[in-house]
């Protein structure tokens, strides 16, 4: 039943990375879809992570559909808006925005989606989401109507994480936004990491192997890039490798 999320902590435990191509249905073509997928199953990404802040789009369930024809990388929805919910996925992620003080972030979406999200069946994974400042105002940071935690205040974000983790969160998501300026620095990462047993996932703004790599060995568990692959998809290949290759670094 709970699939995905046993499989992420299998491989917290084994100091096993993972890389995540951040798809959001409303930039990816059709057409450019299937050359994508292609290439993630090349490089063997982990998952598709599939949802973005301003989804309008009303064919999630059709991308996930011809992702599903064409590989076994799992989907995990990565809602932005209740609306974006797909059965054909393998899995939630279930965000309340912990880094905020909008209480329907936190909670009210949550209320009104609720039977919805349920009858879905889908695997729902709960996770802490904490926004961090990414430089210049995100998608994120605007629509979410909160503020984000300061890029420089760890000790912020570590009790945010720990609060997140002690409250029943399975998974804490640092985000720095969707294109972010500036990613999450590597002492914030590990700060937060070595303080939660629940495993760590870091995206925005990350745009270099070098960068994915450092997040890992500070102790990101999934690192997840959308925009530097839309500009660029041949960085599949060496994101998921620098990301798979800390393993060995790691003791
Ligand atoms: C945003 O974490 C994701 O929510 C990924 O960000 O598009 O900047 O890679 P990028």
């Amino acid at each position: 039943k709970l699939k995905i999320y046993n499989g992420l902590v299998e491989k917290k435990k084994n100091a096993q990375k993972s890389f995540a191509v951040l798809i959001d249905p409303d930039s990816v073509l059709p057409s450019s879809l299937n050359s994508l997928v292609d290439l993630a199953e090349k490089a063997k990404a982990d998952y598709f992570f599939v949802g973005g802040s301003l989804v309008l789009s009303t064919h999630l369930d059709e991308v996930i559909q011809q992702i599903k024809a064409i590989t076994d990388i799992p989907v995990v929805l990565f809602p932005g808006s209740p609306s974006q919910v797909s059965r054909y996925a393998d899995a939630l992620l279930y965000l309340s925005l912990i880094s905020g003080r909008n209480p329907e972030l936190l909670i009210g979406q949550h209320v009104v989606s609720a039977p919805f999200v349920k009858k879905s069946g889908l695997e729902v994974i709960p996770t802490g989401y904490i926004v961090v400042d990414g430089g210049a105002p995100t998608t994120v940071s605007y629509i979410s109507n909160a503020a984000p935690v300061p890029a420089d205040k760890n000790d912020i974000a570590l009790c945010t994480a720990m609060a997140g983790e002690m409250l029943g969160m399975k998974l804490i998501y640092m985000d720095a936004g969707s294109g972010a300026k500036n990613p999450i620095t590597e002492s914030m990462i590990s700060a937060v990491a070595e303080n939660v047993e629940v495993p760590v996932i870091v995206g925005g703004g990350i745009t270099d192997p070098e960068k994915a790599y450092l997040n890992c060995k500070a102790g990101a568990d999934v690192i997840v890039v959308g925009n530097a692959i839309e500009k660029d998809s041949s960085l599949i290949t060496e994101l998921s490798n620098a990301v798979h290759s800390s393993r060995a670094a790691k003791v």
